[in-house]
C-alpha cells in the first residue's frame, strides 16, 4: 500500500507544469566542484523521511532542513535516526539522509570518484550527492552539514521558499558536489547603535547570512548615538545611554536575555556573533549615561546627528580601565564565541602614545577575558597582541601600514569600503545609504579578490571577509534588507568559493534565480539593473 501511494504521489507531481529548472550548479556561493548526473535527479514527496547520525548538533541540523521544507512542500519530513533505519531500510524509498562521518581517512568511502576524500572536507566543508532514491548529505562538522543543506535548499525550485503550501514538483538536480570554504572568516556587520533593531530583525538577518553560508554576526553595540547591550555593573549605559538614535528616536538596547537569544539563534546556524563595544572614541552615549567618564567630567548632550570622531572616554583616568574591564568582562561572558571587538576607529581627539597606550591596556583587559582582540584597522599602530586581527576598512590596497602590521603577527578581515561597504548607495538616486567609499552595485562588491587585494600582504594572513552595514540612514529592516540583497551573496562568494570559480559573468547568471527565492519568503531586495533577473 505504501509502494503504491508513494507511486500516486509521484504520478501527481509529475503532472504539474515542471518548475523552472535548478542546475545542479546553480549554487550561491559558488561550490568548489560539482558533477552533474542529468537522468538521476531525485524528488521529493510526502513520503520522505529525514534521516541524520545520533549526534545531537547533526540532529538540529535535520530539525533546521525539515523546518525549511515543511512549510512549502507541506511534507511530514519525519526525522529518523540513521543507524536504525540503515538496520530497517523499508521505512523509505527515499530518504534525505544527513551523515557526520569520522575524520578517518580509511572510512573514506568516496576516494575512488577523484574528488576530495572525506576526511578533506575539514570543518565546514560538506558533500552531496543526490540520486533518483536518494539525497545524502556527509560531513565531518554539523557546520558542514548545515552548508550542505543551504546548498540543497538552492536546488530545489524557489517556491520551497513559501511560507505557506505550494503545489510544485520537488526536483533535485542528479550528481554530486564537494565543496568547502576558500576563507575562515566569512561575515557581516550591524550597526544597531545609529539605529536600534528588534532582536527579530537581527535574527532575520542571521538567517540571510547562513544561507549564503557566512559565519559571523558582528554587532556594532554601541556608538555615539546608542548604548544597545545591558551591562550590570553599569546600568544607566542602556537605561540612558540606550534611549536615543540618529534623527531622535526613541533608541532601544538588548538585555542580557535578549542578547543571549540571538547568540543561541545564532550558533544553531552556525554563525559566531562577534560583539564590539567600540573605544576610545565613539562613545557618546556613554558619557551621557556616565560623565564622570567625559574628559572634564562635564556631561556632554545625546547625540543623535550623524558626525563622527568628537568624543572619547578620558583615557587618563583610572576609572575608565574600571569601565571597560567590567563592561569588556559582561559582554565576553555573555559570549560564547573567541572574538571581542574594541572598535577603535576614528578616535580623532586620542592620539599618538595617548591612544596606543590606551589600546594597549584594553587589548591586555580583552587577553585576560580569553577572548581574542578584533578591531578596526586603526588599531595597528598599537603593539601587536596574541592572535590580534585587524578588520581593514580602507579603499586603497596600497597600505604599508598595514602590512608591517601583519609582518608584527596581526591577521586581516577585509572591509574594503568601495567594495564591501553595505551601506554606500547602489547608484546615485538610491534612497538610502552613503557615498564617501562610492557607489557599490553588485558588479563592483563582486570585483575583487581577497587573497591579493592588499599590497605585500600575503593570503594567508587574510582571515575573511565581512560587509558592514552602518545604519545611519537605515531604520527598517526592509531597509537592512535592501542594502543587503544583492551585494551581501557576492560578498559571500569572495568569502567561500575558490579563486578558480570566479566570473562575473557566471555570477549573476546565478545570482538572478535567487529574486524568485526572496520573493516567494517576503524579503526585500534591490533589483539591480547589474543582475538579469527573469
Ligand atoms: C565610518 S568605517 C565609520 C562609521 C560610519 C561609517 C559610515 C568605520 C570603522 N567607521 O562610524 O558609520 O563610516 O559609512
Amino acid at each position: 500500500a505504501a509502494e503504491l501511494a508513494r507511486t500516486a504521489a509521484r504520478a501527481a507531481g509529475a503532472q504539474l507544469a515542471p518548475p523552472a529548472p535548478v542546475a545542479l550548479g546553480d549554487v550561491v556561493p559558488a561550490p568548489e566542484r560539482v558533477v552533474p548526473h542529468p537522468a538521476a535527479d531525485f524528488t521529493l514527496t510526502a513520503d520522505t523521511v529525514l534521516r541524520v547520525s545520533a549526534d545531537p548538533a547533526a540532529r538540529d541540523v535535520a530539525a533546521l532542513l525539515a523546518e525549511l521544507l515543511r512549510p512549502a512542500t507541506g511534507h511530514p519530513l519525519p526525522i529518523a535516526d540513521a543507524a536504525l533505519a540503515d538496520a530497517a531500510p523499508t521505512d523509505s524509498a527515499s530518504p534525505l539522509t544527513l551523515t557526520l562521518a569520522a575524520a578517518d581517512p580509511v572510512a573514506a568511502d568516496f576516494v575512488a570518484d577523484g574528488l576530495p576524500a572525506t576526511a578533506e572536507l575539514g570543518v565546514e566543508g560538506y558533500r552531496l550527492d543526490v540520486t533518483p532514491t536518494a539525497v545524502r548529505i556527509t560531513a565531518l562538522t554539523p557546520a558542514g552539514l548545515l552548508h550542505g543543506v543551504q546548498t540543497l535548499r538552492q536546488l530545489l525550485p524557489a517556491a520551497v521558499e513559501s511560507r505557506t503550501p505550494v503545489t510544485e514538483r520537488w526536483t533535485v538536480p542528479g550528481g554530486t558536489i564537494v565543496d568547502r570554504p576558500r576563507f575562515a572568516y566569512r561575515g557581516a556587520m550591524l550597526d544597531v547603535a545609529r539605529h536600534f533593531f528588534a532582536v527579530d530583525d537581527v535574527l532575520r538577518v542571521v538567517d540571510h547570512l547562513a544561507r549564503y553560508k557566512l559565519n559571523h554576526l558582528h554587532l556594532h553595540l554601541t556608538d555615539d548615538q546608542g548604548w544597545r547591550i545591558a551591562v550590570d555593573t553599569w546600568p544607566r549605559l542602556a537605561t540612558v545611554g540606550g534611549a536615543t538614535g540618529v534623527g531622535g528616536g526613541t533608541g532601544g538596547w538588548y538585555t542580557k536575555d535578549d542578547y543571549r537569544r540571538i547568540v543561541a539563534y545564532a550558533a544553531r546556524r552556525h554563525v559566531t556573533v562577534v560583539p564590539e563595544i567600540d573605544l576610545p572614541g565613539h562613545t557618546n552615549a556613554a558619557l551621557v549615561a556616565y560623565p564622570e567618564l567625559a574628559p572634564g567630567k562635564v556631561p556632554p548632550p545625546p547625540y543623535t546627528g550623524t558626525e563622527v570622531g568628537f568624543s572619547y572616554v578620558d583615557p587618563a583616568d583610572e576609572r575608565t580601565y574600571d569601565f571597560v574591564a567590567d563592561v569588556v568582562g559582561e559582554v565576553a561572558a555573555l559570549t560564547p564565541g573567541p572574538w571581542l571587538h574594541i572598535g577603535g576607529d576614528e578616535a580623532f581627539k586620542v592620539k599618538g602614545a595617548t591612544y596606543t597606550g590606551f589600546v594597549e591596556r584594553a587589548q591586555r583587559i580583552v587577553a585576560a577575558t580569553g577572548k581574542t582582540v578584533v578591531g578596526w584597522h586603526q588599531l595597528a599602530p598599537a603593539a601587536h597582541v596574541d592572535g590580534r586581527v585587524l578588520q581593514w576598512w580602507g579603499t586603497n590596497g596600497d597600505d604599508p601600514d598595514i602590512a608591517a602590521a601583519v609582518r608584527r603577527g596581526d591577521r586581516l578581515i577585509l572591509s574594503p569600503g568601495n567594495h564591501a561597504y553595505l551601506d554606500m548607495k547602489y547608484a546615485p538616486d538610491t534612497p538610502i545609504g552613503h557615498d564617501w567609499a562610492g557607489l557599490i552595485d553588485v558588479r563592483r562588491a563582486y570585483d575583487w579578490d581577497p587573497g591579493t587585494h592588499l599590497t605585500d600582504v600575503p593570503a594567508e594572513a587574510v582571515l575573511g571577509v565581512e560587509a558592514p552595514l552602518w545604519t545611519e540612514s537605515v531604520s527598517t529592516l526592509a531597509d537592512i534588507e535592501f542594502l543587503l540583497l544583492p551585494r551581501l551573496p557576492a560578498l559571500a562568494e569572495l568569502g567561500w568559493s575558490p579563486r578558480a570559480t570566479h566570473d562575473w559573468a557566471g555570477f549573476r547568471d546565478r545570482l538572478a534565480g535567487h529574486g524568485a527565492r526572496w520573493t516567494a519568503a517576503g524579503i526585500t531586495f534591490h533589483r539591480s539593473p547589474d543582475v538579469p533577473w527573469p
